[in-house]
């Protein structure tokens, strides 16, 4: 596929799955993130088809500054993956911690906000712009403890509604996938480095890989350019809600 992709939070997880699948399928990959070093490691393993961008979503001019640093075909975005983002603690608003809050709002909203402003004139000058936004279940559904983070992906869904309107016309796609539990590094950074209880999380039935939503992603961009996946939403089987999960 000759596309070029630029994917947010492509150190770890989803976005590094993507990265790898992607660059598999022939397309330029532009891998950004904060974890330098991590970056690095991806250019070894995919050379001259993957480009790094170190930054912080939340760095209003740095975002823009990393964009505008793009070289030659890699300037030329042609899909946006707006993976990167976490939840940060998971408490009750009366105990909830207003630094979580601001990393969760920062990272997951505006971060998002950010870097698609910053890539809509080379998205909108491509033939083929698309846009996937990476939401969650927890965009969809509110669950206990789960208070801002799910307001944060709730924005997520209403912004990936409000773009896909903002742009009719100009042939840009817009959608959204929404996972439920992927085992991935997003537990460690919710519990703050705590691996037992990351781990707990997805123990006792089969959770879905970074991977998983990897194939998805492909599935959304790699569909005629009449077809847009607006919204898809994806659990592990033995997942039924935020809150029902089958553990043996
Ligand atoms: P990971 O923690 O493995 O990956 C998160 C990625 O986001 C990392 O690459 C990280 O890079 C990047 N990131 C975080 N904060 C920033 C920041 N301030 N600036 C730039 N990049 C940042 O988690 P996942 O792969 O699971 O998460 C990816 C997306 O999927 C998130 O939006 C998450 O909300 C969503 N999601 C995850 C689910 C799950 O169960 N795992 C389910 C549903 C949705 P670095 O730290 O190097 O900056
Ligand atoms: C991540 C999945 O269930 O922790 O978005 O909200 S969940």
């Amino acid at each position: 596929m000759d596309k070029t992709v630029f994917i947010t939070g492509a150190t770890s997880g989803i976005g590094r799955a993507t990265a790898l699948l992607l660059a598999g399928m022939g397309c330029r990959i532009v891998a950004c993130g904060r974890r330098e070093e991590r970056l690095q490691d991806l250019k070894q393993q995919l050379g001259d088809q993957v480009h790094t961008l170190v930054f912080d979503v939340r760095d209003r001019d740095s975002v823009q500054k990393a964009i505008a640093s793009l070289p030659g075909p890699f300037s030329r975005v042609d899909v946006l993956v707006n993976n990167a983002g976490n939840a940060h603690g998971l408490d009750p608003v009366q105990v909830g911690s207003l630094d979580d809050w601001d990393a969760m709002i920062d990272i997951n909203v505006k971060g998002l906000l950010y870097v698609t402003k910053a890539l809509l004139p080379t998205l909108m000058q491509s033939k083929q712009g698309h846009i996937v936004n990476i939401g969650s279940t927890a965009a969809k559904e509110v669950y206990p403890a789960g208070n801002v983070y799910c307001a944060s992906k709730h924005a997520v869904d209403a912004l990936t509604t409000g773009l896909r309107i903002d742009l009719n016309g100009t042939g840009i796609r817009v959608g959204a996938i929404h996972p439920g539990m992927v085992e991935t590094e997003f537990s460690l950074v919710r519990f703050k480095g705590d691996a037992p209880r990351a781990s707990r999380v997805y123990q006792g039935f089969e959770p879905l890989k970074p991977e998983d939503i990897a194939g998805l992603v492909w599935f959304a961009i790699s569909q005629p350019p009449h077809v847009n996946i607006a919204d898809l939403v994806v659990m592990p089987t033995a997942q039924a809600s935020s809150t029902i999960v089958h553990k043996t």
